[in-house]
């Protein structure tokens, strides 16, 4: 554990300590930042109205929508001449959101991943691979200084270029891998078209995120790799990765709640829910100087909970992401996520992991489709097996769904690898390509 001080603190004293950075924070945007003063003052709440924890509720929230009002930098709380980093996460449409660094937020932002990594079994013998894009997105270079920070030693060799990767994973000895989740799957067969043995790999973790996985991914991945996968999180607008992280009990991501106080709503009322409930994720910032977020909208559904980890960390834990609040398909009036399709697509004998949903309306109907890769050995098949295969997957997902979805079996391969977040859906309702 690399900070067992905090990572294991009683309640009552991050609650404590939360309190008092919340006020400080809340007293610094009001001050600084006009966009916050403004919202503040609409809402017809001061810095001194917040004397508990509860109080926090009384604030209003921030969307994304807010960021783009302020495009680039009119949500920073401090001078520019402070700010020694920015990065932006791309978004599909629009301006991109820029978010800022101070040199105590760089290091707020190593210590939190040094955290992630200390999950992950890590400590400075580790070797870690950073497979994450390096540049504007904040995966590569947020583990980057985490990894640092706690000594291991670092492979800044960002996404691509998958032989070489695993070709230096095995001659560098990596012992932790830091890519998302679609492309530790993707690497996953290189290994095995490049002959590698696995044994020879000193590969003993992953520390997977920035695109939503399931439970099944995880299962799939660590039997291709031989290696504890977990699950980290994180967005641009909180810090990057390191907001939360799993531990090998796999029971939850602990949530760094000394620098970001978690909150779940319901996404149509804005009302808190209790704990253990299903909601969107909001965050606020308590210790981020340039950029601190006040209960910013994540559109990231999970739950909350507070007891204890089996492993000693007493941060709370949030479940692992399931969706979106905009990921959710609705077809033929049923909601359908992503995640429910991957978590049937994964378990399938005779089929990869590798899928594209695709969506549209044909006529006033709606259409969903979904394209799965065979596996080499299944493509030899005779026609009827496959036949018989595409109907058993189709009759697993209506098992799931309780719907009717197309399924297309295509060639091994075909399915776009990604480096980075893989694109699973395109809905053609709302114009993608
Ligand atoms: O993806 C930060 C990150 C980098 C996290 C590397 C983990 C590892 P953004 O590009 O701003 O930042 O995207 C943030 O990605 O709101 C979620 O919807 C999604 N996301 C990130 N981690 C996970 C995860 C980075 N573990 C958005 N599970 C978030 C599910 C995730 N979704």
């Amino acid at each position: 554990m690399w900070n067992p001080k905090v990572e294991c603190m009683p309640r009552k004293d991050v609650q404590a300590l939360q309190l008092e950075r919340l006020r400080h924070t809340v007293g610094r945007v009001y001050q600084n930042v006009p966009a916050y003063r403004e919202k503040f003052d609409k809402a017809g709440v001061k810095p001194q109205d917040i004397k508990t924890l509860e109080d926090l509720q009384r604030l209003p929230f921030t969307a994304k929508d807010d960021l783009r009002q302020n495009y680039p930098f009119g949500m920073f709380a401090v001078p520019m001449e402070d700010v020694v980093r920015i990065h932006s996460s791309s978004g599909t449409t629009g301006k991109p959101t820029v978010v800022g660094y101070t040199r105590n937020d760089i290091q707020v932002w190593a210590e939190v991943m040094a955290r992630t990594i200390g999950c992950a079994g890590g400590d400075k013998t580790s070797v870690v691979q950073v497979t994450y894009g390096y540049g504007l997105f904040t995966g590569g270079l947020g583990v980057h200084y985490g990894s640092e920070l706690m000594g291991c030693t670092t492979i800044p060799i960002s996404g691509g270029n998958s032989k070489r990767q695993v070709m230096i994973m095995e001659d560098f000895g990596t012992t932790i891998l830091a890519c998302t989740p679609s492309y530790a799957l993707a690497l996953a067969e290189v290994l095995v078209e490049e002959k590698i043995d696995r044994s020879k790999l000193k590969l003993r973790a992953g520390i997977f995120g920035a695109e939503p996985w399931t439970n099944e991914m995880r299962d799939e991945l660590e039997k291709r790799w031989g290696i504890l996968a977990l699950d980290i999180y994180g967005l641009s607008e909180i810090i990057g990765p390191g907001v939360s992280s799993e531990c090998d009990r796999k029971c939850g991501l602990h949530i760094n709640e000394d620098h970001f106080i978690p909150e779940i709503i319901d996404p149509e009322t804005g009302n808190v829910l209790p704990d253990g409930e299903l909601g969107e994720l909001v965050f606020t910032c308590v210790t981020k100087e340039a950029f601190p977020v006040i209960r910013y909208r994540t559109r990231d559904l999970s739950r909350l909970f507070r007891e204890p980890c089996a492993c000693g960390r007493t941060l709370t834990r949030m479940e692992r992401v399931s969706g979106r609040t905009d990921d959710m398909l609705i077809i033929r009036g049923v909601n359908v996520f992503p995640s429910q399709i991957e978590s049937v697509l994964v378990k399938v004998e005779g089929a990869e992991p590798h899928y594209l949903i695709i969506v549209d309306r044909v006529g006033a109907l709606d259409d969903i489709e979904v394209q799965v890769e065979l596996s080499d050995s299944a493509f030899s098949d005779e026609v009827r097996k496959i036949e018989d295969l595409r109907t058993r997957i189709a009759g697993e997902l209506y098992g799931v769904l309780g719907l009717h979805a197309k399924v297309k079996l295509v060639e091994p391969k075909t399915i776009e690898r990604s480096m980075g977040k893989a694109r699973r859906v395109i809905d053609k309702r709302r114009g993608d390509a």
